[in-house]
């Protein structure tokens, strides 16, 4: 692959790959004739490592070393000093999170996609989205409430988070026979938690059904007919969209289905019988709970 190439399929500049090759030996094993740097395979993987790690947070010359080597980033964590000198700085929270933050703000997709993938598969669906996706959302947020801008950053982290979630959260009939439904107040667009509330409960061998984002009342009765849940999850993130009067009206409350709510949208007092969930691990557990299933 040419430099250009290599570039584009990186997210960097050229000129950055060339300034790696001169500074840190990072660069093709090969030169086509007239001298211009041709990259074969190995070489691109060896710059995708290093280029992740950097977007992970390590210095660009460990990042080389290591991509080079093969061998692993030093733990540079001060409270981690001592037993685990091997493992790579780049697992404390801060330095992934900056990473993950520099990489949406780039647009860099499969950067995104393989930081959130792998923070779920080591970490768990709960501390991904606690410690990784959460604080980047708010902090898109809060850039977007005082700029007015980052809106295609928040539509690019929302998209491609949902998508990874998505992907670990395959249909399965589940462990507790009846599954949970999982829906958005009518008009809110946020469905985003309840991807990350769908995939923890997978992890917990949980069913769950996805209606996602501006679910219409109608249409969270008729589902809730034609399937039979025990358990409905319901999330609003505005106050606009949270009318309790939709928890109050689904059909078949209690006992034998359950309402849940989340979000902060839901303000007052809701109807009795509806349980608020305040995280994603007490939504898990209110879920597992009204479906009968051991903790
Ligand atoms: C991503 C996002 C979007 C995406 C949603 C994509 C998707 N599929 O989900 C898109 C682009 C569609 C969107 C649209 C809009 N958005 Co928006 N969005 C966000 C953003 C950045 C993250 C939302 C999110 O996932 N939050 C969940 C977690 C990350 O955040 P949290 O609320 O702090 O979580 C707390 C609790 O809820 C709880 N918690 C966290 N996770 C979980 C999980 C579970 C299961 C439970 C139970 C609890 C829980 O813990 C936290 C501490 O209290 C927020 C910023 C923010 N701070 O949330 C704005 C935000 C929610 N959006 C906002 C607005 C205004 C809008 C729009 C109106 C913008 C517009 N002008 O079009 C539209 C509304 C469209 C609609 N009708 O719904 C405002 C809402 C202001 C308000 N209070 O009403 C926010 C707060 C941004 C801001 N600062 O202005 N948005």
């Amino acid at each position: 692959m040419s430099v250009g190439a290599v570039a584009r399929r990186l997210g960097v500049s050229a000129s950055t790959l060339r300034t790696w090759d001169r500074r840190y030996g990072i660069g093709p094993s090969r030169r086509s004739e007239g001298s211009h740097r041709r990259y074969d395979p190995a070489d691109v993987a060896r710059l995708e490592v290093m280029n992740r790690l950097i977007l992970q947070g390590a210095p660009p010359g460990e990042a080389a070393r290591a991509a080079l080597g093969g061998m692993e980033v030093r733990e540079r964590d001060p409270r981690a000093h001592g037993a685990g000198g091997n493992r790579l700085a780049l697992s404390t929270v801060p330095a992934r999170t900056r990473g993950l933050a520099r990489a949406v703000m780039a647009l860099n997709g499969p950067v995104v996609a393989e930081t959130v993938r792998e923070a779920v598969a080591r970490d768990g669906v709960v501390s991904a989205w606690e410690e990784l996706i959460a604080p980047v959302l708010r902090s898109i947020g809060e850039r977007h409430a005082a700029t007015g801008e980052a809106v295609e950053i928040e539509h690019f982290l929302s998209g491609t988070a949902l998508a990874v979630l998505a992907a670990v959260t395959p249909p399965s009939p589940g462990a507790g026979g009846r599954p949970v439904l999982l829906a958005c107040a009518p008009e809110d667009q946020h469905s985003l938690p309840l991807y990350a509330l769908g995939a923890a409960l997978a992890e917990r061998g949980i069913s769950s059904r996805m209606l996602g984002a501006r679910v219409p009342e109608r249409a969270l009765g008729d589902a809730v007919e034609k399937i039979g849940p025990g358990a409905v999850f319901l999330w609003s993130q505005m106050h606009r969209t949270g009318d309790v009067g939709v928890l109050e009206r689904i059909p078949g409350r209690r006992p034998a289905l359950r309402v849940i709510a989340g979000g902060p949208g839901w303000g007052g007092p809701l109807p009795e019988g509806v349980r608020f969930t305040e995280s994603l691990p007490d939504a898990v557990e209110a879920v597992a709970e009204a479906l009968g299933v051991p903790g």
